[in-house]
């Protein structure tokens, strides 16, 4: 029939362009962890802009249960971000913790050996108190964002290409901050031939539990034990956080509320057992424990911020205070760099930031290797862990170098 073209056989479609939409910012923050949150506040307070994205919604970052120790300068560095106001009205100043040894007893006093304490004051409270203080001055976040991939790291903008929404999204900054945590993306965004690893893997890992019950003891107990290490921490007057050491292959679910206590009762000794009250605990989890170190922390417009860029095994307190200090050093940095245009400071970031960085992986090493049974130790290196005990015990100055360690040493810009 004229007019009529004949029907085709089969039809093709163009597929549709997908609709990328770009944003633009001075900084990308990758990960509204801790680190990537109190970047975005210490530069909003400076005027400088800045997008975070995560790969999680904002209820599952802030349920988290996570770190508990603050250094002062942590604590110093809310203050000063305008996001302290909570942690010093509810947070608990400890001047000292006690080690144990097999029942035997010696508190680590830090007030009376450095001048200086430490808060206790949940990662989870920090984190909600800076999201508050966050969506307050409106910050731009992404959540639950996919496929977050940065380019361009060695140009003048580079880009962090994502998901988000079921669109594509494209965001032009002047620097990426990647703070992420250990399984982001940013640190394998850093070619294999400029980025060196230091790693370490512990051969257990450390059960945790909350319960709503006021703690064992108004201080933290670090306790090593012939069947594993034990701590005794708190998150407030009537909440307690308590860690056995487990073996790796261990699963939450092999170990119920009753097993749980009865083994930290013979951990900590019957006379601090004698003051423990049990209940039934609303957390329980398993960490590995690791030490790790990526070098350097800047690649390009990329920073390594946090947990991205180091890990430590929890026994020194270290992690959480380790990314504070990253993010008050870039912080800075990046200030200068906008107000002044110069560049001095962000250029030696990486080699500031990994001077603390490794004394802090020496002192969360060299705790967990004191406290922890080893399953490969034979009963000259328990004798060798008895004997730090007792050196310890007797020597004000090796009482003093852990007190020191502990509080966190200086952050030298
Ligand atoms: P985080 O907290 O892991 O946050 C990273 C964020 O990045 C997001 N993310 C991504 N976003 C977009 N795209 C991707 N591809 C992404 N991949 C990941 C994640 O969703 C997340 O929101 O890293 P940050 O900010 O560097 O903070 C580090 C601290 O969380 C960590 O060092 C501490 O929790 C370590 N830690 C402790 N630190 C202390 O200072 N004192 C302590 O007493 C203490 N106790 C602990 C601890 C860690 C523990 N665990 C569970 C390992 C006790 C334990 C048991
Ligand atoms: C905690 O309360 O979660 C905590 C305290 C001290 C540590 C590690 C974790 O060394």
């Amino acid at each position: 029939m004229p007019g009529h073209a004949p029907a085709p056989l089969c039809t093709f479609s163009e597929p549709e362009t997908p609709v990328t939409r770009t944003l633009t910012t001075e900084i990308c923050i990758i990960g509204a962890g801790p680190a990537g949150l109190l970047l975005s506040q210490m530069l909003a307070q400076e005027g400088i802009s800045s997008i975070v994205v995560d790969r999680q919604t904002r209820t599952h970052i802030e349920a988290r249960i996570r770190a508990g120790v603050l250094e002062q300068g942590t604590v110093d560095a809310l203050v000063e971000a305008g996001a302290g106001a909570r942690m010093m009205a509810e947070g608990l100043p400890h001047s000292g913790f006690d080690l144990a040894f097999d029942g035997d007893r010696h508190r680590i006093d830090l007030a009376g050996l450095t001048g200086k304490t430490v808060m206790v004051y949940g990662q989870t409270e920090v984190t909600k108190d800076l999201f508050a203080q966050r969506v307050a001055d409106g910050q731009t976040f992404l959540f639950g964002v996919d496929d977050v991939v940065p380019t361009d790291l060695k140009e003048r903008r580079p880009v962090v290409h994502l998901r988000h929404e079921g669109r594509s999204v494209r965001i032009e900054c002047d620097y990426i901050a990647g703070c992420d945590g250990f399984r982001g993306v940013s640190r394998k965004a850093i070619p294999a031939d400029v980025l060196r690893t230091f790693e370490r893997v512990y051969p257990f890992g450390w059960l945790g539990v909350l319960t709503e019950r006021p703690p064992v003891s108004h201080e933290l107990i670090y306790a090593n034990h012939e069947r594993g290490f034990a701590l005794c921490s708190m998150r407030s007057a009537t909440r307690s956080r308590y860690y056995i050491q487990c073996d790796l292959s261990d699963d939450v679910d092999d170990w119920s509320d009753d097993r749980f206590w009865k083994e930290l009762c013979r951990r900590i000794g019957p006379e601090t057992a004698a003051e423990l009250q049990t209940g039934p605990s609303f957390e329980k989890s398993i960490a590995p424990l690791r030490s790790f170190v990526a070098e350097p922390m800047r690649y390009g417009n990329l920073f390594l911020v946090g947990d991205a860029a180091h890990i430590v095994p929890p026994t020194g307190a270290k992690g959480l205070n380790l990314a504070v200090g990253d993010v008050r050093v870039l912080a800075r940095g990046l200030v200068r760099r906008y107000r002044s245009g110069e560049t001095d400071l962000i250029d030696r970031y990486s080699e500031i930031a990994l001077a603390r960085v490794w004394k802090a992986e020496r002192f969360s090493w060299q705790l967990s290797m004191l406290m922890h049974q080893f399953p490969e130790h034979s009963p000259f290196e328990k004798k060798m862990q008895r004997a730090e005990f007792e050196y310890i015990r007797q020597s004000e100055a090796a009482s003093r170098s852990m007190a020191e360690n502990y509080v966190g040493l200086p952050l030298e810009m």
